[in-house]
């Protein structure tokens, strides 16, 4: 098989490590929804094995798992048109995972940013799973031979060491393009949301402060006193996008605005050049509460039924296995592990 007839096909996962934020919306799910149904088939996941690289409290977890589940569903995601699960639910992923730690170079993992900046000046201290998490990341995407992933810009350097992986393993076993070279897919105003109240960084769900982050789950009023009360500077908004380039915060808020509202931030420059934040903050807040207050509606509704969440995920755990096991099992015989495929 060579590269080009490998099946499009989308994998893309969020960790069930706390509650959903604007970023893993308009950085991930937002776009895992774009990318439903045209002609791709398309795996999302829930991926609770990386989640568990901090600590996560177990009945939090099963909380956060559902909620990351519903937060898909609500937001469009089909799980009749996606094959959608959690990845403790489907072991190849594990099994996989521990192939690529025999692959990848721990040279690479040196390398890694996200490591560096979880790590901090703890490395001694944190779970190894913490370091390995890049290589299960791969084996995440490489066990659907998914060809292209959609992520936000932290996750790009993570994509890439998937590509040396898949083309270290198929170099040195003589395997061809066994597995694809996958493409991250980064695109969109709000490829990387910053901190409402530092925009020097990411926002996260696993952030000190709930003030520096909107939560998919926020009501209507919390969202509009986060945005007032975010960091931005005394200028107005500029007249032209250059004007942002040395205000990270106000270019923070103008991007979440051409996100949430699908245009660009030359759009939104153009709408509100030379307002001032009192008037775009509050147009910012009941923008994000048309667009956030029916999927946190709906997220409320499914999870009054986790037992259905339980259920669908389930059932996608079994569409996943089915292309999941064949090239697990085939990289075993590649690999010289005698198994079913030998
Ligand atoms: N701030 C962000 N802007 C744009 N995209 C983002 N993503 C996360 N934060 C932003 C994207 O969401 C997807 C899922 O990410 P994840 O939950 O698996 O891991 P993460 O990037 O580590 O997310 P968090 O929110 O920062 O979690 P914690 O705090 O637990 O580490 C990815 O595609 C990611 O790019």
């Amino acid at each position: 098989m060579t590269a080009a007839t490998h099946t499009p096909r989308v994998f893309s996962g969020i960790k069930p490590s706390g509650g959903l934020t604007l970023g893993n919306y308009l950085g991930a799910i937002k776009r895992f929804v774009d990318m439903q149904g045209q002609d791709y088939e398309t795996i999302y996941c829930v991926v609770d094995l990386h989640a568990i690289t901090v600590w996560q409290d177990p009945a939090e977890l099963k909380h956060a798992t559902r909620e990351v589940a519903a937060g898909f569903i609500a937001s469009g995601i089909d799980p009749s048109k996606s094959i959608l699960f959690n990845q403790a639910s489907v072991p190849q992923h594990a099994e996989l995972g521990w192939i690529f730690n025999c692959v990848a170079r721990v040279g690479w993992m040196n390398r890694m940013t996200q490591f560096k900046d979880k790590a901090g000046k703890n490395a001694e201290k944190v779970s190894l799973g913490l370091y390995a998490y890049p290589s299960l990341m791969a084996a995440d995407i490489l066990l659907y031979h998914a060809t292209h992933v959609p992520v936000g810009e932290d996750q790009k350097q993570h994509v890439e060491l998937t590509r040396d992986i898949a083309s270290k393993f198929n170099k040195d076993f003589k395997a061809e393009d066994f597995f694809p070279m996958c493409e991250p897919i980064i695109e969109g105003p709000a490829t990387r949301v910053m901190n409402l109240r530092d925009g020097s960084k990411k926002m996260s769900k696993s952030g000190e402060s709930d003030m520096e982050r909107i939560n998919m789950t926020d009501n209507a009023e919390t969202i509009a006193k986060k945005f007032k009360k975010a960091k931005t500077d005394p200028e107005p908004l500029p007249e032209s996008l250059d004007g942002l380039s040395e205000r990270p915060e106000a270019r923070n808020l103008v991007n979440i605005y051409a996100a949430l509202s699908e245009t660009s931030s030359e759009a939104v420059i153009a709408e509100f050049g030379g307002e001032g934040w009192g008037k775009f903050k509050p147009a910012l807040a009941d923008l994000a509460v048309e667009k956030l207050a029916p999927i946190s509606t709906e997220m409320k509704r499914l999870m009054d039924d986790p037992a259905e969440i339980d259920r669908l995920l389930l059932k996608g755990s079994d569409r996943a296995k089915e292309i999941a096991e064949p090239i697990l099992q085939k990289t075993y015989d590649i690999v010289g592990m005698i198994g079913p495929a030998a």
